[in-house]
């Protein structure tokens, strides 16, 4: 039996994907609140009790509070039955734990970088040299991941939540529409369209306006 769990977080949010997919995929009764964003709610005393960084996601579970998103995912997926999406295997749990880490230290710097000088600036004030160079960089981590899809169907062998972390940051690069100079990535695009095609989740929370 699932018991209601609350998710503060707007929808747009990337960290915030990750947590509700996992929550879907687990159906577990979930309350989202938006924060965060246009929504605000982030620096008032109340959010910055459960959360110090007034960043987006949390999630309290009954007076259990937790913050950072794959910490979430890894949470959701060890008390409510998500074995399949983080299996007990010591070697494929690590491998997982790799890509999530990679992931955080690694992918999203660079992509995020990528996305706040082009989503989240005007057009007129876009500087297309420095995005140019922030692509470049994005692009050899997203080559790193690519090279790594080159002989799996998944990052870690099956679908887990490695996957899930990392097509939706794979996704807001895919479908930016101001890279230019964006290389393509064969292995990258395989795999996202895998994803996409099998799980609803995806679809339901990822491929949504980027903002
Ligand atoms: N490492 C953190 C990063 C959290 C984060 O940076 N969240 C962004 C949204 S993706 C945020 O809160 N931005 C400020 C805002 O939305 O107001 C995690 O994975 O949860």
């Amino acid at each position: 039996m699932s018991r209601k769990i609350k998710i503060w977080g707007r929808v747009t949010s990337s960290n915030v994907k990750k947590v509700l997919w996992v929550s879907h995929a687990l159906k577990l009764d979930i309350e989202r609140v938006d924060a965060g964003g246009k929504f605000g709610v982030v620096n008032t005393p109340a959010y910055r009790a459960l959360n110090p960084n007034g960043r987006v996601p949390t999630l309290e579970d009954g007076d259990f509070v937790l913050w950072e998103s794959n910490a979430i995912m890894r949470y959701l997926c060890e008390r409510y039955g998500g074995e399949a999406l983080y299996p007990l295997d010591p070697k494929t749990r690590a491998d997982i734990n790799r890509w999530l880490d990679w992931s955080l230290s690694t992918l999203s710097p660079a992509d995020t970088k990528v996305f706040l000088a082009t989503i989240r600036t005007p057009e007129e004030k876009q500087d297309k040299a420095e995005i140019a160079k922030l692509v470049e960089q994005a692009a050899s981590a997203y080559e790193i991941l690519d090279h790594r899809l080159k002989d799996r169907e998944y990052v870690a062998g099956k679908f887990s939540i490695a996957d899930i972390a990392l097509s939706i940051f794979a996704d807001r690069w895919t479908r930016n529409p101001f890279l230019a100079t964006r290389p393509d990535f064969a292995h990258n695009a395989a795999w996202l369209s895998r994803v996409r095609d099998n799980h609803e989740e995806f679809r339901k929370f990822v491929e949504i306006p980027l903002e």
